[in-house]
């Protein structure tokens, strides 16, 4: 199997003058190594031209102008792998997080799957020497992402995993839409979802033994929304994606309404009723706008919010509150039902489906011979 270890640098040129060495003292034959570098200001690629001039059949570095981040490095150094004919490539940290020693474990497991992850946190896996934080922030985020996917990965957020060639083209590489933690994520779970086999391999993980961490905690953060957007991309029915949206938008219009009804009626002491109906017309103006600009953004494509759309739009949204309160009242009035909750929460649904459709068909339809 011909294997290239891509690693993204920036300011590495301590780290990666001992690790070159020590990759090709723990790798098998035919394993080539690619360098991604941002232009880094210490001359992280320098060092790496002096090892290309000894050993030039196995080296590679591929020069970027500025610093764009590790995941876009990793994305351009697959795709040149697949340009390149590689079997596999072996994702890897310059920092020796990861560590050389457990390179022909990984590329031994590629026998027996398309994927392998090296995972800190399966048994006989570890973390040393790393600050608490980031040991909470490694567990937590895998135990949300494996409730959340639903897949039986552990490390979800670790870099260092072998992909197949094969499985890189069934994952697609021009899908990866996210970046820093989260783009570990989405690569583990899209090559999940398009049936590769995947495989976790223990790793013991020290700390950077040089450098600093150029990982934003802002990333984690991130992370955490990212799971779910991920997830909503993989969606096959577009028209369930609509919904979701439209729940979504929905839900903050519910919460602005909610908050000036309370700043008018409760703090202000304004009269309930004319209230009311200012808060309805601003949550649904708010909801429009989002609708128009978000939810159905694949229909309006090229058209501009407008004041029939905006006026239809406030009466869809009356006929669903109309259709909301019949149906509970119908429900109460014919039925027996254990807790009235239960007529309001079919009330509710009912009001929300004829809004739906309403804005799906009527309001945001797509005009024929448009975009
Ligand atoms: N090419 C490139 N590599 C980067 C960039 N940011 C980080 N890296 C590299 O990506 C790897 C992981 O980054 P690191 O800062 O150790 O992240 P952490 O392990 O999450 O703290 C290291 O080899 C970094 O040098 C970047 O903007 N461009
Ligand atoms: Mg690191």
């Amino acid at each position: 199997m011909n294997v290239l270890i891509c690693i993204p640098t920036y300011n590495e040129a301590e780290n990666i003058r001992l690790l070159i060495p020590a990759i090709f003292k723990n790798s098998p034959e035919n394993t080539h190594v690619l360098i991604v570098d941002d232009n880094s200001p210490d001359g992280t690629a320098t060092v790496v031209k002096t090892f290309m001039a000894g050993d030039p059949a196995r080296i590679y570095l591929m020069e970027r102008p500025g610093k764009q981040g590790g995941a876009s490095a990793f994305l351009e150094g697959f795709a040149w792998a697949l340009e390149h004919g590689y079997d596999a490539v072996l994702a890897m940290d310059a920092d020796f997080s990861h560590r050389p020693e457990h390179i022909a474990e990984l590329i031994a497991a590629a026998a027996r799957a398309d994927c392998v992850f090296g995972s800190r946190l399966v048994k006989g896996g570890s973390t040393e020497n790393r600050s608490a934080v980031r040991n909470v922030i490694s567990h937590g985020a895998s135990w949300y992402c494996r409730l959340a996917l639903d897949v039986s990965i552990h490390d979800w957020t670790g870099g260092y995993n072998l992909w197949t060639a094969s499985a890189l083209r069934k994952i697609g590489l021009d899908t990866i839409f996210t970046r820093g933690y989260s783009f570990q994520m989405e690569m583990k779970y899209k090559a999940v979802r398009a049936g590769c086999a995947t495989k976790e391999i223990p790793i013991a993980f020290p700390d950077r033994i040089s450098g600093v961490s150029k990982m934003p905690t802002s990333y984690f953060t991130r992370a955490l929304v990212d799971v779910w957007r991920i997830k909503f991309s993989l969606l096959r029915s577009p028209l369930l994606k609509t919904a979701i949206k439209f729940a979504i938008a929905g839900g903050l219009g519910t919460l602005t309404n909610l908050a000036l009804f309370f700043l008018c009626v409760d703090v202000a002491h304004l009269p309930a009723t004319p209230v009311s109906v200012g808060c309805f017309a601003i949550a649904g103006t708010q909801n429009y706008i989002t609708h128009h600009k978000w939810s159905f953004a694949s229909d309006t494509k090229g058209t501009k919010p407008s004041l029939k759309a905006w006026l239809l739009f406030l009466c869809s949204s009356l006929l669903g509150l109309a259709a909301n309160i019949a149906v509970m009242n119908l429900i109460l009035m014919n039925l027996v039902v254990p807790v009235k909750t239960a007529a309001g929460a079919a009330g509710i649904a009912a009001g929300l489906s004829i809004n739906f459709f309403m804005s799906k068909f009527v309001v945001f339809r797509k005009k024929s011979g448009g975009a």
